[in-house]
């Protein structure tokens, strides 16, 4: 399994902005590709993003500094070690890097090699990767939980400025005992919310991820009454077949201490903000939240936890805890989330993002592997990543090729593990 070499190049992501991908070669001539998704609303503490930051290529945001850096620095390092040892090869690019954001390799550079030598690795003992993530790490996980679908319907935010203040509201369809049929109830309950959409005089036109964003929208609650709507028409039972799940990304509302909620024309504190969120609470099925207050304000969190518990509502960190040990100890600690969101490219490397989800397990805490925003690539090493470690759901945009991939792999995941897979259905809240 010794690494003959390490290739990197820029293609595009999802947003015609460009990426990362990487492919390692063995010396059996088995190889592995992966590439590296980014975010538009990411938090401050991810791992850093390294751009070219030449304005003439891209508006600065190419990617060629990157593919230097893995062909130049780290393939040269790397070559004649062995694939299998995925923990040690990671520690090394950490060390080589030695900032606490890799801000000197590029987190986006380390995790292009990090994960194709995962790909290459799989691959050479005839595995899938969500086999082989569970070998190499030597996780204690016997069963196989496939995730629900987390999936976004209705998008604003900074992933779409004409819409919600609220970045995502998603439907999660937990209803039956397949994947494949969760995601088909999803989707045609998608498809009846582009209806109701129309019956209401708004848009159907879509953001970043695909989904719904609906022109001029003056109010934050009203996608929950029409994807209830939606749920109804689809013939299915809200909040038994499909749940409801949203994700604030407060930290792009919060200006000086409060939240501004723009569609609505008025500035709140936190307070007032966790007032308005229990209103919805109590009106529709909400089964997790997400990111519903802005990324360092850790006691409002705690106090929200509270909150949410009572509703039995799972409280999801992403900004938070940017899949970061560290941040996610405090949050432990702190009582802050009882649910964590993972995305590989926040933390950069494979193992980390493994003792992330092992963290999180261990304190019976739901894991949740996410696509991002606008830089999204046909990479989908994140479901894998959540069969692995027995995830309660994955969270993708609904259309496009870049999302419908993730489902794709996670239905091939199914028809791959036939009996062997027990779907999360409404079992998500217990860690197998
Ligand atoms: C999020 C993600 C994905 P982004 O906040 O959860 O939807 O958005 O990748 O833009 O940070
Ligand atoms: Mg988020």
């Amino acid at each position: 399994m010794i690494i003959s070499s390490i290739h990197a190049r820029e293609i595009l992501s999802s947003g015609g902005t460009p990426s990362l991908e990487v492919k390692v070669t063995l010396a059996n001539s088995i190889i592995g590709i992966a590439s590296v998704p980014y975010g538009v609303s990411a938090g401050s503490y991810e791992a850093h993003v390294l751009f070219d930051d030449d304005t003439t290529r891209f508006n600065g945001k190419g990617m060629l500094k990157a593919v230097a850096i893995i062909n130049d620095t780290i393939a040269p390092e790397l070559i004649g070690k062995n694939a299998d040892d995925q923990r040690s090869i990671d520690e090394y690019m950490i060390k080589c890097d030695g900032t606490e954001t890799k801000s000197c390799l590029g987190g986006n550079a380390i995790l292009g090699v990090s994960l194709a030598v995962s790909h290459a690795a799989a691959n050479s003992h005839h595995l899938p990767l969500y086999q082989w993530i569970r070998k190499c790490f030597e996780l204690q996980i016997t069963d196989f939980r496939l995730p629900n679908p987390m999936i976004v319907v209705i998008e604003g935010g900074k992933h779409a400025d004409n819409s919600t203040d609220l970045q995502e509201y998603l439907f999660s369809p937990i209803g039956t005992t397949s994947a494949r049929e969760n995601i088909r109830m999803g989707l045609e309950a998608y498809f009846k919310l582009k209806k109701v959409l129309s019956e209401n005089r708004y848009s159907t036109n879509v953001g970043n991820e695909g989904a719904f964003a609906p022109d001029g929208i003056d109010s934050n609650e009203k996608p929950l009454q029409m994807m209830l709507e939606a749920v109804k028409q689809a013939g299915l039972t809200p909040g038994k077949d499909i749940g409801f799940s949203i994700d604030a990304a407060a930290n792009e509302m919060y200006e000086h201490g409060n939240y501004h909620l723009k569609a609505e024309n008025r500035t709140i504190d936190a307070q007032k903000l966790m007032k308005y969120y229990e209103g919805w609470f109590e009106k529709y099925p909400i089964i997790s939240v997400e990111d519903m207050l802005a990324e360092d304000a850790w006691a409002d969190w705690t106090t929200f936890t509270h909150i949410t518990q009572r509703y039995g509502i799972s409280n999801i960190g992403d900004d938070l805890t940017v899949t970061n040990t560290k941040r996610l100890q405090k949050a432990i600690d702190e009582k802050a989330i009882n649910a964590i969101l993972i995305k590989l490219n926040q933390i950069g490397t494979l193992t980390e993002t493994v003792n992330c989800c092992t963290l999180a397990r261990k304190h019976g805490m739901m894991t949740v592997p996410s696509h991002r925003g606008g830089g999204e690539t046909n990479d989908t090493s994140m479901v894998d990543l959540a069969v692995a470690v027995n995830s309660g759901f994955i969270k993708v945009g609904p259309t496009r090729g870049e999302r419908v991939c993730k489902y794709n792999r996670l239905m091939e995941i199914e028809d791959e593990l036939g009996t062997k897979a027990h779907p999360m259905g409404n079992e998500y809240h217990t860690i197998f």
